[in-house]
């Protein structure tokens, strides 16, 4: 079952400056930041909200450390904005593979590691109405079928 809008994703060419933004705009502050070298981002997480399923609800400001990243792709062919949506789960490998049965491509043979300790997976833009989809595990959720 999908619970909740874990985040939503944003490119940005300078993530101290969408930080900024952010912070004296809405007063949202920044929670978390990491770097994750296989996703090729630098990233900053703002927390809206918590939910009751072990998770909370979260902008991911993004800004790419390489060229050949998904969001340096993205950012030189639409400039700065919207980049993914994600849902959060307690069961990301069991809802990949539900999700991928109904025909849609998941982008991943097998989950990767996503913020905070995170487990997530993408499917494809083309097979969700053009909106680039993430599932996410929050690192504290219990897996349903552990
Ligand atoms: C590409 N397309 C998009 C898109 N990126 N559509 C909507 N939203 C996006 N973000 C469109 C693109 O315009 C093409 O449409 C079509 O998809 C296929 O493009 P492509 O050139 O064949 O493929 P690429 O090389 O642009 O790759 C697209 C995909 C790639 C989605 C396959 O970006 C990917 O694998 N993304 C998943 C990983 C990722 O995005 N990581 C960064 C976030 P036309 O021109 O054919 O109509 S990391 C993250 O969120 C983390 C760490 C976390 O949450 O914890
Ligand atoms: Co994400």
């Amino acid at each position: 079952m999908l619970t909740r809008i874990d985040h939503i994703g944003i490119a940005c060419t300078d993530l101290d400056a969408a930080v900024e933004f952010y912070r004296s705009t809405y007063g949202f502050e920044v929670t978390h930041t990491e770097v994750n070298e296989e996703q090729g981002v630098r990233e900053a997480m703002l927390r809206i909200n918590g939910t009751d399923d072990g998770g909370a609800s979260y902008l991911q400001l993004l800004e790419p450390i390489r060229d050949d990243s998904p969001v340096a792709k993205f950012l030189s062919r639409n400039g700065e904005g919207v980049h993914h949506i994600a849902f959060g789960t307690s069961d990301v490998a069991a809802e990949a593979e539900e999700i991928g049965q109904r025909g849609v491509r998941v982008l991943d043979a097998r989950p990767r590691k996503g913020s905070m300790g995170s487990t997530i997976t993408f499917l494809h833009p083309k097979d969700c109405g053009g909106v680039l989809t993430e599932l996410v595990q929050a690192a504290e959720a219990p897996a349903e079928h552990a």
